[in-house]
């Protein structure tokens, strides 16, 4: 059954109207003999992305009926994005993984056969325990993306093995946060710790908030907006907040660096930055302007396009409104390869504005913990986990994982188990993604869709979503600390089950119950709020429980900030990177524009999806069924392009796409790219709505630089051409 978002809301308004859903039909014959119960409400956060905004969950006869903000949530300060009220589209979509699964057939080509979750934990467990004799426990690893992944590190840390990785390292926010950690000692968190709300000045380098909906980040920007902060945005393309700034900086793609370079010479030379904060906290100033003696904002200009007047004026409005001010760098930052070294550029002009600790700039995040769950056996001694050969990653990193599974390098990777990350359309280049795929002995999918990488698992575990379980508590450094639960609204649809009961059905079959003492969850989560001093009763009623309430966020005489650096201070010269063999300050390196022909494929959010995950939902799909292809004016006119047309893309590998996408002729955009939302172009037929509409970027990424630095895997470097139909 194919139900539209329209269809839902006709439908939805009453509990008895509801009861014409399928899934309904235990409810509506309740409901035509008893009276409705009254209706119970229970906290949770949303999943559906990693913002995890807190919610209120209406039940109303064993079903959820709707979900609210709830507003003692930082994340969303009672307010759910549009994604997130679509909650209930997940939770009933009737494509939904119903039952465990064994492949019967080929990885890629399956052959399913429903099994009970006795067979499917047994043949997991029968498989890691050949492994583990065969090449060591560190051969089986997790990738991991979301909430109940914890329950699961927790499993395989306890099997002995270190590594588990998610996308959001290697392919988002990595290099971000290493080039932070190398210049102040802490990556700048997640949620972020901008203080938006209070600046009056704020620089977004490719960050394109707004589309990219993270929830109380957009309203914390907006309320800085509102209160008179000034905006600078380098966008190829005039995105939603580059509409609203005093400058739009329509920047040729891949040359940020430049502009940056010449900004850190701007304030270096016309000694515009923060003296007192520089020469308390900083070292290497001499060096920094030693290095950057070239940058001119002329040479800016050549190579970026954006004027040289601009450059130097914005350099020093900034400078007028220092400490106050917070330059971002995004989320999304594997550009081109060089992605570690722009971000510390970012970090370096931060701290000549003295805007890290600083109010309006990075707030200093709150300390607080909620320590494990008391008197669990220690883990075994285990092997490294994979990095690769990059001596910044500070996490495992996706791709080395699946090099590993060739080469053997450090040690033979063998068995996978996929834990809420599309990988198929998540990592560059799919061909190698699947090659590893089908040399592994072991491949474990958990998710709650079919979506792209289940049919190349050998079993599949179906977990319940979000409000139908409870997960590990969750945890947030903002200007105080927040522990948040997530409680079920309602008993599992199907045979889903949440990942804190598989993963401690699998520690029995693999002789490792003694990880997991626990009877049941919820004994488990009061012994961890007993020894955090929590009210269990309070964490399940509200949601959230605020600690460290007093935190002073900014630096004051009283408050000094601790640097987690060697030299104790914010490395503007970075002797770690030189004694490695990488530029101490930042360069600019010129990385290739688009041939004769082709455009750069560039990407972003639309604020109505999250990647693949939501687009087959049915209250997301009627308003954004599938992405389009922006494109300037000129350039369609010059190539006959019409409106609405379908078209299909090829890049310079010469990989067509299989699936078409419509034009969206625009004035927002350069004509040296073309634009569209990431997430959609779904292989899964089983999948009624998402399968094949629009194009995935992730086919036409065939091409990635790796930064030698952290690992992460530049995505933003791939050209394209249209194809139209004609041409066929
Ligand atoms: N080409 C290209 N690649 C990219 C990006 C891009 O913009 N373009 N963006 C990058 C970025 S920033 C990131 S963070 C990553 C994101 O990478 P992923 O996290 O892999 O992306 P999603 O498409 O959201 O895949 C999530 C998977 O989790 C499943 N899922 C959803 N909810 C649950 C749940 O409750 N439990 C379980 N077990 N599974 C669940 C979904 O069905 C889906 O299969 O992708 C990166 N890769
Ligand atoms: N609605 C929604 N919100 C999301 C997500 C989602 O899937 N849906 N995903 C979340 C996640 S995990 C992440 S990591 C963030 C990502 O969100 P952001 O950090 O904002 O990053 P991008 O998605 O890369 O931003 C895309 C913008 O970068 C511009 N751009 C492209 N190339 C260049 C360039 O060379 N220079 C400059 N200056 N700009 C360039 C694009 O035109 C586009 O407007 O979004 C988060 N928020
Ligand atoms: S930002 Fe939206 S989708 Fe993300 S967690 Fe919050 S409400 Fe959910
Ligand atoms: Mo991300």
């Amino acid at each position: 059954m194919s139900l539209s978002r329209r269809d839902f809301l006709k439908i939805s308004s009453t509990v008895a109207a509801i009861s014409s859903i399928p899934v309904f039909k235990t409810v509506s014959a309740m409901s035509k003999s008893t009276p409705p119960s009254p209706p119970s409400f229970n906290p949770n956060f949303c999943e559906l992305c990693f913002w995890n905004c807190g919610l209120m969950a209406k039940t109303v006869n064993g079903k959820v009926v709707t979900i609210d903000g709830n507003p003692l949530s930082y994340r969303g300060k009672g307010k759910l994005c549009g994604r997130g009220n679509a909650g209930l589209g997940l939770l009933y979509d009737s494509d939904r993984l119903k039952y465990p699964m064994l492949n019967t057939g080929k990885r890629g080509d399956p052959k399913w056969k429903q099994v009970s979750w006795d067979e499917a934990l047994g043949f997991v467990a029968n498989k890691m325990n050949d492994i583990k004799q065969k090449y060591g426990p560190e051969s089986v690893v997790l990738f991991s993306h979301g909430t109940g992944g914890s329950f699961w590190k927790h499993l395989l840390k306890a099997f002995g093995s270190d590594t588990y990785a998610a996308p959001s390292f290697a392919q988002c926010r990595g290099p971000r946060d290493v080039g932070f950690y190398l210049t102040y000692g802490s990556d700048t968190g997640s949620p972020e710790y901008y203080d938006f709300s209070k600046s009056r000045f704020i620089v977004l380098v490719g960050s394109h908030l707004g589309e990219n909906a993270h929830n109380s980040q957009v309203q914390d920007l907006m309320t800085g907006l509102n209160n008179g902060a000034k905006l600078v945005v380098l966008d190829p393309r005039l995105s939603n907040i580059a509409s609203k700034a005093d400058w739009w900086l329509p920047v040729k793609p891949a040359t940020d660096m430049a502009i940056l370079l010449a900004w850190i010479k701007i304030v270096v030379d016309e000694e515009l930055y923060d003296k007192e904060y520089i020469s308390k906290y900083a070292v290497g100033l001499k060096d920094l302007k030693e290095a950057v003696k070239d940058c001119s904002a002329e040479w800016a200009s050549k190579l970026s396009e954006i004027p040289a007047a601009t450059i130097t004026d914005i350099a020093r409005q900034m400078s007028k409104h220092k400490p106050n001010l917070c330059i971002s760098g995004g989320r999304f930052t594997v550009w081109n390869g060089d992605d570690a070294q722009r971000s510390r550029a970012i970090a370096i002009l931060n701290a000549l504005m003295g805007s890290w600790g600083r109010e309006g700039g990075y707030y200093l995040p709150a300390k607080g913990k909620v320590p494990p769950y008391p008197g669990l056996p220690e883990y075994p001694e285990t092997k490294p986990p994979i990095t690769g050969e990059y001596p910044f990653a500070l996490l495992p990193v996706t791709n080395a994982i699946r090099e590993a599974v060739t080469t053997n390098k450090p040690y033979p990777c063998r068995g996978w188990i996929v834990y809420g990350s599309n990988l198929i359309k998540t990592l560059p280049n799919s061909k190698e993604t699947i090659d590893a795929i089908k040399k592994l002995d072991l491949m474990v999918a958990v998710d709650v869709l079919p979506m792209d990488i289940v049919k190349w698992a050998d079993v599949v575990l179906p977990e319940c979503t979000y409000l139908e379980r409870y997960d590990d508590i969750a945890t947030g450094r903002f200007q105080y600390f927040e522990a948040a639960l997530r409680v079920p609204a309602m008993k599992p649809m199907f045979e889903s089950k949440p990942s804190w009961w598989i993963t401690k059905e699998l520690s029995k079959k693999l002789g490792l119950e003694a990880y997991f003492p626990w009877t049941d969850i919820e004994d488990y989560l009061k012994a961890r709020c007993n020894a955090a001093g929590i009210s269990f009763d309070e964490l399940r009623k509200n949601g959230v429980v605020k600690l460290s309430t007093d935190w002073n966020p900014y630096i004051s005489q009283q408050n000094q900030p601790v640097f987690n650096t060697p030299s104790e201070k914010i490395e503007l010269y970075s002797k770690q990177l030189k004694e490695k063999g990488f530029d101490p300050v930042p360069k600019y390196t010129a990385h290739e524009q688009p041939p004769q022909g082709y455009f750069r494929l560039v990407f972003g959010r639309t604020p109505l999806h999250t990647f693949s995950r939501t687009t087959n939902n049915f209250m997301l799909d009627d308003l954004v069924p599938e992405n389009e292809l922006w494109i300037n004016s000129k350039q369609a006119a010059r190539l006959g392009l019409k409106k609405g047309e379908y078209v299909r893309l090829a890049n310079q590998d010469g990989v067509k796409t299989d699936t078409k996408i419509k034009v969206k002729i625009t004035e927002r955009l350069r004509e040296d790219c073309v634009y569209m939302y990431h997430g959609f172009g779904v292989h899964a037929s089983e999948l009624s709505r998402a399968n094949k509409r629009g194009i995935g970027t992730d086919e036409l990424i065939t091409r990635y630089k790796v930064d030698p630095i952290m690992g992460g895997t530049s995505l933003r470097g791939n050209f394209v051409k249209i194809i139209r139909e004609a041409q066929l």
